[in-house]
């Protein structure tokens, strides 16, 4: 057949509503996830996105404060997409704000031509495999219907919003908002009384902003977190000029670390130095700000005592910033170690409590009891007030994946497979949902890292995928049963090594009532899981059944992915 004959049949099938692949999600993922199917495998390929642009996160989120929080020179895309948009695109501050980071994805969505195949205001209602055809049939809340070989999820791990059911709620007469949802055009507090419910890192953004304009802020805490001082600056021109032409290598740290950020990570335990030490390069952390006090010793994810030395130094920082000694105790974290809660960056927020017009509620000791009419009650007080900011969370990395209606194999729902938590292999696909990837799934290192990394290793591996069944002569993949389980007793068992079980954290789904209790992103680290995709790839995709045409049933499982993580840790040098 011509390429004029083999456009001509493409151009057909797409109008038919039969592609290549469909992508649920306009955000960094599904971006980037466009942009490889189309350009660089010449797929047809149609992106679904709920919202009425693009941006995903940046979209949605509006909130009064938001930005992000891994620093914009490595929030963003890599070398991977461009080494001309990392050179062309300046970012004006160190933490860039949401419409600065709206406009960066815009800018994409436009550089590529993307936004022709993705379609707008539109929510993918169900998607459900065809065992006679082996295609995905998906459809949209509009009544459209397409199918497809390929179904990739680019749905976020944070895209499902969080609203309590306290009893009353929407009993309430004021004007009530969910951080997740912000209204577009923006909220005027000035003269308000504001109850913000949640101290997570957004309620840490948005607090000190609202209490600049609002008559009187509440600020209802059940559990306080260790915050670190972003030190966000405007970006000087000297740091910019550095960084652009260092991106090579900046790019290359943030694969190899466990986090995805480019901070150096030394081979030292919090304990093998002296107090004064260890004081000193938690100050030199500090200093420099972000994450980095993170990364300043390699077991504080590991080791109780250890944590507890960079925990006691946050909560000094604490009591240095706030005022009132109780009020400093009430903000002070003694329920769970250092960073095994996401740490929230903070910009001004302890200083926050030394005004007059804002009050700390200990929404712990006394819990909502009900929203009415004129605001919150609580075990011990009356709140009355003018508006409520839910800033609550998300019902995170599956809220949005069940949503989809996704359906395999003999109907079965994805939601039914992962009733006692998700099962995946490697993260990105589940056994009985042939040609299914999910970008940033559940048991990949996700939101455990930058995430624009994770996204572009997911991505990027998926396509290798489809490149390579493509010249195989193959279509159809999905992982072995087997394969699935060992990594899910993998992932499980990485988990254990750790203290993130010990808290009561989004990352084990403890902040939606009825959800299984289970780590949900992968905590091997970014560089090792990088590695142990690649050799799965390397290894004609051990793991998975291959085939044509919805048939995968044939495929060898060698256990190349625990086989390689033990290499890899292996051959790591010894904590000193
Ligand atoms: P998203 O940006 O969440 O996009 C998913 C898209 O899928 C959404 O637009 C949604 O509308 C769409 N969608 C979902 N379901 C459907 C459906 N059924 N039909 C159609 N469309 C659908 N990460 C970091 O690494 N560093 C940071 O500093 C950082 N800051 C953050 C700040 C905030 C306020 C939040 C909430 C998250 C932050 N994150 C950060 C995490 C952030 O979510 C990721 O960095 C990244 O933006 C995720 O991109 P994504 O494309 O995977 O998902
Ligand atoms: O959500 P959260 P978030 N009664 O779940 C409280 C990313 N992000 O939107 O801790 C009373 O962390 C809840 O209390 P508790 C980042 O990955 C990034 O703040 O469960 N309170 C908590 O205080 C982040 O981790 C950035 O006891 C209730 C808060 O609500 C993730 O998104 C900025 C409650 C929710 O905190 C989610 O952050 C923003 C109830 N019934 C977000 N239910 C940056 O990068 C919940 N809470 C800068």
């Amino acid at each position: 057949m011509s390429s004029v004959q083999q456009d001509q049949r493409d151009a057909a099938s797409e109008s038919a509503g039969e592609l290549d692949a469909v992508v649920v999600g306009a955000g960094f993922s599904g971006l980037y996830m466009l942009h490889r199917l189309r350009d660089t495998l010449g797929l047809s390929a149609r992106v679904f996105e709920e919202a009425d642009d693009v941006g995903g996160t940046w979209y949605w989120n509006r909130y009064p404060g938001a930005r992000c929080d891994s620093e914009s020179y490595f929030y963003s895309f890599s070398d991977r997409l461009s080494e001309d948009l990392l050179q062309e695109w300046t970012w004006s501050e160190r933490f860039a704000a949401q419409p600065e980071i709206l406009d960066y994805l815009q800018h994409v969505a436009d550089r590529y031509d993307l936004r022709k195949d993705i379609q707008f205001s539109t929510r993918v209602v169900a998607a459900e495999y065809d065992d006679a055809t082996g295609r995905w049939d998906v459809r949209t809340d509009d009544g459209g219907q397409v199918t497809a070989t390929y179904l990739i999820t680019a749905v976020g791990c944070l895209s499902s919003t969080n609203l309590p059911e306290f009893p009353g709620r929407d009993s309430f007469r004021g004007d009530s908002y969910h951080t997740g949802t912000w209204p577009h055009e923006g909220v005027d507090f000035t003269g308000k009384r504001v109850a913000v419910i949640g101290t997570g890192a957004t309620g840490v953004q948005a607090i000190p902003e609202i209490a600049e304009q609002a008559a009187h802020v509440y600020v209802l805490q059940r559990t306080p977190n260790y915050d670190i001082a972003a030190g966000n600056r405007p970006m000087d021109a000297e740091d910019g000029r550095k960084i652009k032409a260092n991106y090579r290598e900046i790019w290359q740290t943030t694969r190899e670390t466990g986090f995805g950020f480019p901070y150096d990570a030394p081979n030292r335990t919090a304990l093998s130095v002296s107090e004064d030490e260890r004081q000193q390069i938690f100050a030199e952390a500090w200093e420099r700000g972000g994450f980095r006090l993170g990364t300043t010793f390699n077991d504080l994810l590991l080791d109780a005592d250890a944590n507890e030395t960079a925990s006691e130094f946050l909560r000094e920082r604490i009591r240095e910033r706030v005022d009132d000694p109780e009020i400093a105790e009430l903000l002070s974290p003694r329920d769970h170690p250092f960073f095994t809660k996401r740490p929230p960056l903070e910009n001004g927020y302890y200083e926050t409590f030394n005004r007059d017009n804002v009050t700390l509620a200990d929404v712990r000791k006394a819990p909502i009891q009900e929203i009415h009419p004129n605001g919150v009650r609580t075990a011990d007080a009356e709140y009355e007030v003018d508006s409520i900011v839910y800033a609550t969370g998300f019902d995170a990395m599956t809220g949005t994946l069940f949503k989809l209606g996704i359906r395999g194999r003999n109907g079965l729902g994805l939601q039914e497979k992962w009733s006692q938590g998700p099962r995946t292999y490697l993260g990105v696909a589940t056994e009985g949902f042939p040609n299914l990837f999910m970008i940033t799934g559940p048991q990949s290192p996700s939101v455990l890292s930058n995430m624009p990394v994770s996204i572009e290793q997911h991505v990027d591996w998926i396509t290798d995928c489809l490149r390579y069944l493509r010249d195989n002569g193959l279509d159809t993949i999905e992982p072995l049963r087997e394969a699935e389980d060992d990594w899910v007793d993998h992932h499980n068992e990485v988990t254990q090594m750790t203290l993130l079980p010990q808290a009561n954290s989004w990352w084990v789904g403890a902040n939606i009532p009825g959800k299984p209790r289970n780590l949900y992103p992968y905590v091997g680290g970014v560089g090792t899981y990088r590695l142990i995709c690649d050799e799965v790839a390397a290894q004609d995709y051990d793991g998975f059944g291959q085939g044509s045409g919805g048939s995968a049933r044939s495929g060898e499982f060698n256990g190349t992915a625990r086989a390689k993580f033990i290499d890899i840790v292996s051959a790591a040098p010894a904590a000193s």
